[in-house]
């Protein structure tokens, strides 16, 4: 199995400081910044820097100190946001979408943090 990725997505160029982006968190192996379209009163895209199609190419493919460096930006940015359920905040979703079925638009690994209003139930 191998993961193709594309170097001209617009998460790239991004990361390659040719388009802008909204930041709210950069670490040494992650980015963060406000989703263009949101869906939410806080709605956060949080990438590796590194070439990562999905999750799971990540979770595989990623050194350990990427992976912590990830989950770690991930827990901090729910934190700044004051969502934390245990710590007073009303909750918040994480999803990543992945290929077709999972209608993911832009080929580099993200994680959608939603949060600031009921999200509904995801399954019935
Ligand atoms: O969703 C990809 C998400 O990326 C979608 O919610 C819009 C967002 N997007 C697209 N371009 C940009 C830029 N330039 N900045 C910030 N956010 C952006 P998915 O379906 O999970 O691939």
């Amino acid at each position: 199995m191998s993961y193709a990725y594309d170097t001209n997505n617009i998460f790239a160029k991004i990361l390659r400081g040719e388009i802008p982006c909204n930041k709210v968190l950069e670490t040494e192996h992650s980015l963060a910044f406000h989703d263009v379209r949101p869906q939410a009163p806080h709605h956060i895209l949080v990438i590796p820097k590194g070439p990562y199609v999905t999750f799971d190419h990540f979770a595989l493919e990623a050194s350990d100190a990427e992976r912590a460096d990830y989950v770690a930006a991930i827990g901090q940015v729910c934190k700044d946001l004051g969502v934390q359920p245990g710590e007073g905040g009303n909750g918040y979703r994480v999803i990543s979408n992945a290929g077709n079925d999972g209608v993911q638009e832009v080929p580099h690994l993200h994680v959608h943090i939603m949060a600031g209003r009921m999200l509904g139930r995801m399954l019935e």
